[in-house]
Parts: structure tokens; sequence; C-alpha cells
């Protein structure tokens, strides 16, 4: 176990802006990273497996939950409920993993208000014509539900100015390099470090 606490990443993003793809590439590289797995009450898509991509669950199970207060954070979402459980962070964290919340900006707002070091990420796509043909290319969702996504994407990226960092997802590889630097260097900042190496401050400062 790491005696340095696991810090907390935001990733936001417009539906199709890659976000997924980048977050599944990045925890490939780093056991120590892990992406929250959030409840939710929508369907699940072809392929996708409860407690891996998300715990699917009903309406009421979800209310259930919020009035247990079992939720960090939850939200309305594309007419669906989303929410991040109180478990499915604080053990990572506690055990110096690194946790990335993939939730959108209501959310974000609720754990920014929590958790003031949460380090925030939005991801844009590199033009609206590409975010365009990347829901369409998903293939997965009715041709209604990719309009109603498309006008919704422009809602959530009204909201990148409230976030830390931002990267643009057009080449892959360096995007991904980006957010690779942005997640490292909170490990560098003075205060994490000063945890990690207090051993090696105090004898440095002692006479
Ligand atoms: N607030 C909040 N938003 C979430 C949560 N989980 C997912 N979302 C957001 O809900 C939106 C829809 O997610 P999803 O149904 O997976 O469709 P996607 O747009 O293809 O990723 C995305 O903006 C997610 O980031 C959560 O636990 N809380
Ligand atoms: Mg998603």
């Amino acid at each position: 176990m790491s005696s340095q606490r696991g810090n907390l990443f935001i990733l936001s993003a417009p539906s199709g802006a890659g976000k997924s793809s980048l977050i599944t590439a990045l925890l490939k590289r780093h056991a120590d990273m892990k992406v929250s797995v959030s409840h939710t009450t929508r369907q699940p898509r072809p392929g996708e497996e409860n407690a891996v991509h998300y715990h699917f669950v009903s309406v009421d199970e979800f209310k259930r939950l919020i009035d247990k207060n079992d939720f960090f954070e939850w939200a309305q979402v594309f007419e669906n409920y989303y929410g991040t459980s109180k478990q499915a962070i604080e053990q990572q964290l506690a055990a110096g993993i690194d946790v990335f919340l993939d939730i959108d900006w209501q959310g974000a707002r609720q754990v920014r208000d929590l958790t003031p070091d949460v380090q925030t990420i939005f991801i844009v796509p590199p033009s609206k014509s590409e975010l365009e043909s990347r829901l369409n290319n998903r293939g997965q969702d009715s041709a209604e539900v990719i309009a109603a996504r498309m006008a919704k994407a422009q809602a959530e990226m009204s909201h990148y100015d409230e976030y830390d960092y931002m990267i643009i997802n057009d080449d892959f590889d360096t995007a991904l390099s980006q957010l690779e630097t942005i997640v490292l260097s909170q490990r560098l900042k003075q205060t994490n470090q000063a945890l990690v190496h207090h051993t090696l401050l105090a004898n440095l400062l002692q006479d």
C-alpha cells in the first residue's frame, strides 16, 4: 500500500468526445489508477456488463440508495439517473489509488463543493462534424437518440470553463499523453510529495 493517498479526478466531456477510450487506455498503463463504476438507471448497451461498466439498477433501487445517503453525488442526465457511490471511491483513494470519475457537469459541481482538491478535466472533440460522425459511427443508438445527444453535447460543452484542464481529443495518442501528464503531475505537487517523502525531508532539515 502506498503511503500517499490517491488523487481524485473528474473527467467530463460531451458524448462522443472519446472520454471512455482515453480512460481505458490510461488505466492499461497504470495499475495504480482506477475508474469509479457508477450506478445508472439506463439500459445496458450491447457489450456492457453489470458492475464493470455500470451498476445497472431500477429507478426504485436508485431512489432507495439516494434515501440511504449512499451517493457521493448523483444527477439526472439524458432522462436517466446516474450516481457515484461513496463506497466506489473512498477505499481506493485510501489505498493510494488515483480515482477517475466519468461524470457530467452537474456531478462535477457537487464533487467540487465536497472535495475542493479534486482536479477536473474537460475533453472536447476537434470539431462539431467530427463529434457528429463519432456519434453516428458508434452504431448502438437510434437516430433519435443520436440527435438528442448532439443537442445535449452542446449543453455539456457550455460548461467547459468550470474545469481546471482542457484536452482537445483530435489525435488520440496526443490526448492520452496530455491526460497522463495532468494526472502524473498531480503526484508531484509539493503537498503530496511532502507526505510521501516526510522521512527524507525530516532528515534533510535536521541540523
Ligand atoms: N453526475 C454523474 N454523471 C454520470 C455518472 N456516470 C456517468 N455520468 C455521465 O452521464 C453521461 C451519459 O453517460 P453514458 O450513458 O455512459 O453515455 P455516454 O455519453 O456515451 O458516455 C456522461 O456525461 C457521463 O459522464 C455519475 O455517476 N454521475
Ligand atoms: Mg460513458
